[in-house]
């Protein structure tokens, strides 16, 4: 029962020191992390942000990891014969000194079989794995995103 199910995998605020949603791991910053708001039954949505690798050692976030997702792939947007498809990934590349941004038509994190369906206003964990083995755990708002235009035509829509 989807509301009975809900409390298992989405925080309480109440118990959330109030730090915002940003991260951070050593040298690797998140900001602005959210999760797209989806319509009911919706059995997949997808996780965007900011990394921004102030280190002088690249990284690459490598797995990801939610309660609220049986499955969260890494995902990019490729062009193929003209025609942008989703693609998984193994890795994100986040290089020393670079700011990559995580966004729709470009990288994102797939979430699919989800639990619930994520509500605007909601805050949906996340963690993510990088290749130097650190994790960081985000509490991801939930929020209406728009889909990127070249997405609507194919079944690719939304992520
Ligand atoms: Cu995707």
């Amino acid at each position: 029962m989807r509301l009975a199910a809900r409390p298992l995998f989405l925080l309480s605020l109440l118990s959330l020191p109030l730090l915002g949603a940003a991260a951070e791991v050593d040298s690797l910053a998140v900001e602005g992390d959210h999760v797209r708001a989806v319509p009911p039954g919706s059995a997949t949505t997808a996780a965007f942000m900011t990394l921004t690798n102030a280190g002088e050692t690249d990284l690459a976030l490598v797995e990801g990891a939610s309660p609220l997702a049986g499955r969260l792939e890494l995902h990019n947007h490729v062009m193929v014969d003209g025609v942008m498809q989703m693609r998984r990934v193994e890795a994100i590349p986040l290089p020393a000194g670079e700011t990559v941004r995580l966004a729709p038509g470009g990288w994102h994190l797939m979430m699919f079989e989800l639990a619930a369906t994520p509500v605007e206003g909601e805050r949906v964990e996340l963690t993510l794995t990088l290749d130097n083995g650190e994790t960081m755990t985000l509490e991801a708002p939930v929020q209406r995103v728009q889909p990127m235009a070249m997405d609507m035509s194919g079944d690719d829509q939304g992520h």
